[in-house]
């Protein structure tokens, strides 16, 4: 299967401001002409969206890690099928807001569970796929939970406690560590025009060396 689009995710902890800097990616791409896709995970599809609303709720009952972790990977699966995958054939870029890198970060390193366990899901699911290029924005935890403060309802990873946000960054870490090609990190906790001023200078740097 020949991919002619470029794959972008988006990642990062609670208020990191990924809504906020999806927008100027969009931007963006839109200046230089470039058709895309914006999509999300979990969610992007009908199917995958009722996934989301299931693993977001809050509720009485203790929701397992491993349901949580194979909930994730059933929404992607749908998701890569019916949305990523063929936008991609079509040579379309995808920006997705959050992708494998979150399942890692949340379900690894925030709940613990086996990373191998997650590696061999991604291989079911995605197979050798992974984004061409990573946008990691990066806060300390205190401050993009502050940036929350004011929202009036908190989904179920929101009412999470700081250690496990704290878990969550380390492993963000550890992924950009692991995969420095494609993974670029942005400091968060500046002045947005100053964060979207390097998100600018990484995607004018990805179309120089994917045109080379
Ligand atoms: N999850 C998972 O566990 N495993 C997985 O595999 C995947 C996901 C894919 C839903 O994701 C949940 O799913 C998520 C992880 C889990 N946990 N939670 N919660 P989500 O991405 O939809 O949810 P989110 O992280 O809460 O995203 P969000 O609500 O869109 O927040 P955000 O994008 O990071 O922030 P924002 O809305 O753009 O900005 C927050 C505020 O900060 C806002 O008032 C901005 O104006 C402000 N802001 C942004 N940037 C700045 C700067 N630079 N300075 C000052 N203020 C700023």
């Amino acid at each position: 299967m020949t991919l002619l689009g470029k794959f972008i995710t988006i990642e990062g902890g609670e208020g990191v401001g990924k809504s906020t800097n999806i927008a100027c990616v969009e931007s963006f791409l839109q200046a230089q002409a470039i058709s895309y896709v914006k999509t999300r995970e979990p969610g992007g599809t009908p199917l995958a969206e009722e996934i989301r609303s299931l693993l977001l709720a809050p509720r009485d009952e203790k929701v397992c890690e491993k349901t949580e972790l194979l909930l994730m990977f059933a929404a992607r699966a749908q998701h890569l099928q019916q949305v990523i995958l063929p936008a991609l054939q079509r040579g379309e870029w995808v920006i997705c807001d959050r992708f494998t890198d979150a399942t890692y970060a949340y379900q690894g390193g925030g709940r613990k569970l086996s990373l191998d366990t997650i590696a061999t899901l991604e291989t079911v699911v995605q197979g050798g796929l992974q984004p061409d290029l990573t946008l990691l924005l990066d806060v300390d935890v205190g401050t993009g939970l502050a940036r929350l403060g004011n929202r009036e309802q908190i989904d179920r990873f929101e009412r999470e406690q700081q250690d496990f946000f704290e878990a969550v960054r380390a492993m963000y870490h550890q992924r950009a560590k692991q995969f420095p090609e494609r993974f670029r990190i942005v400091d968060a906790g500046q002045p947005l025009e100053v964060v979207q001023k390097n998100i600018i200078h990484y995607l004018q740097q990805f179309i120089a060396s994917s045109a080379a």
